[in-house]
């Protein structure tokens, strides 16, 4: 016991809101393929996708990662599960994998939390 990281509950991360390009997508600033909108999640088209089905479900609010989001509000990221279930039932029949990275050493490059809703055709297995 006690060995485990503490989480943050701070909502904010410390870079600047300009430099948060999730923030710039939600307002608009950035264009992006949105398919789905609420009061709570923004989801758009990856950029760069790795499977047929690559979007990214984003919280309004600025958490910098998965970890802070659970602390802070368990609730948002449930909804965030049930927004990737709704994708994933109207692109590839229901099935999805949902990835956090968090952390610059396993690839988080946006430090904003998201989760990566991947499915259908094109889904590598190697790595997992
Ligand atoms: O994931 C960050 C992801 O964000 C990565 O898969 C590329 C994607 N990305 C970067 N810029 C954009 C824009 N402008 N639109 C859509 N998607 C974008 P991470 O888990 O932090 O590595």
């Amino acid at each position: 016991p006690g060995t485990g990281r503490v989480a943050s509950v701070t909502p904010m991360s410390e870079a600047p809101r300009e430099e948060d390009l999730f923030l710039r997508i939600i307002a608009g600033e950035v264009p992006a393929d949105v398919v789905h909108s609420d009061d709570v999640v923004v989801a758009f088209r990856d950029i760069a996708p790795k499977a047929a089905t690559h979007v990214l479900v984003v919280p309004r609010t600025r958490y910098p990662d998965v970890t802070a989001l659970a602390a802070a509000s368990p609730q948002t990221l449930a909804h965030v599960v049930a927004v990737a279930q709704r994708i994933a039932d109207a692109e590839c029949g229901g099935q999805f994998r949902l990835v956090f990275n968090t952390g610059a050493a396993v690839g988080q490059t946006v430090f904003h939390v998201h989760a990566h809703v991947l499915g259908g055709e094109g889904l590598s297995f190697t790595d997992l």
